[in-house]
């Protein structure tokens, strides 16, 4: 086995400094919002988790599934030695690929990438074992810094999977594919794994379950707030909102004040009202179609695209040669 290590670049100060600022922009704006990435401090990372074995939460066992069947495929696609994973969480999903890869026997390194240090040292020091030949260099820092500051030493291949970019708005999407194109290198790959857009009856309640767990998920990042900046929202005067969004083809998250309230928010000096039945967007989570996602990759610079989904089509991998 080779000793795995992980490096950080992100400090408690970034952290803290990105969060005043999104909510800062968020709170004080005409349509408030907030971004999702602040959904998951311990409380929400465990929410998220108990959201993945929900029977309602099909993204998360369809991915794995379709990870399953096609990871043989996607190896003989696959030329890269460096395999750099975005978000990589647990790297639970991406076991079924590795296994693939390095059997396939291009792969020497995986760089999984998380805000999480909890997450990511407990997951390459397991995945240095089950591989002993692989080489495990963990990143914690933000998606964008780890972007511009790739390793280098091999061909790689940039994985983002759990229909993640789904969270991002167009614009910020098509930033995002643009900034991956431009720096891989010629014959390098990104590895997408994205929500396909299916019938509402069957994405609406993944974000809106029998059980309530998405609803305690979505309110917890009132708590991050309070606990974070000294706010004093009280969750249960909001109550949890999910919507398709027939135009954008995305899901909504929102949270929706039940009753008039003022807010103070003492770490970023702020007073924000609430009307009642007033809503504030927490969270987008698009769904695909698998031409328009092609299109995508090609807008920001990708040549050919393989795809792989599942037999209901409802995720999709999608593997995009720069
Ligand atoms: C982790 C962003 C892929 O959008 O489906 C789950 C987060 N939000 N339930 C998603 C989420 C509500 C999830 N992603």
């Amino acid at each position: 086995m080779i000793e795995p290590t992980v490096e950080v670049h992100l400090s408690q100060g970034q952290l803290d400094e990105n969060l005043r600022s999104d909510a800062r922009a968020g709170l004080s704006a005409a349509a408030k919002s907030l971004p999702p990435k602040w959904f998951y401090d311990a409380r929400g990372s465990e929410l998220f988790d108990r959201i993945t074995r929900l029977p309602e939460y099909y993204p998360t066992r369809t991915e794995r599934e379709l990870l399953r069947d096609s990871a043989t495929h996607v190896a003989e696609a696959a030329s890269a030695q460096i395999l750099v994973e975005l978000g990589s969480g647990s790297s639970e999903k991406t076991r079924l690929l590795l296994g693939a890869l390095t059997e396939h026997g291009t792969l020497e390194r995986y760089v999984p990438q998380d805000v999480s240090v909890a997450a990511l040292d407990s997951a390459v020091h397991q995945l240095a074992r089950e591989f002993p030949s692989l080489q495990v260099h963990g990143i914690v820092s933000d998606f964008t810094d780890t972007l511009h500051n790739l390793p280098r030493g091999g061909r790689r291949m940039i994985a983002f999977l759990g229909g993640t970019l789904g969270n991002l708005v167009p614009d910020e999407r098509a930033e995002f594919l643009g900034s991956v194109a431009e720096v891989l290198d010629e014959g390098e790959q990104l590895l997408l794994g994205v929500g396909l857009v299916t019938d509402p009856a069957v994405m609406v309640p993944a974000y809106d379950d029998a059980a309530g767990v998405t609803a305690q998920f979505n309110l917890n990042v009132l708590s991050v707030l309070n606990d974070r900046l000294g706010a004093n929202f009280d969750p249960s005067r909001f109550r949890h909102v999910a919507l398709w969004d027939e135009r954008n083809e995305w899901i909504e998250m929102r949270l929706e004040a039940t009753e008039p309230m003022t807010v103070t928010v003492p770490a970023i000096d702020l007073e924000v009202s609430f009307a009642e039945g007033e809503q504030m967007r927490t969270e987008i989570s698009a769904k695909f179609r698998v031409e328009g996602i092609c299109k995508e990759l090609d807008a920001a610079g990708f040549g050919s695209d393989r795809v792989w989904t599942d037999r209901r089509e409802r995720f999709a991998l999608v593997l995009a040669d720069r």
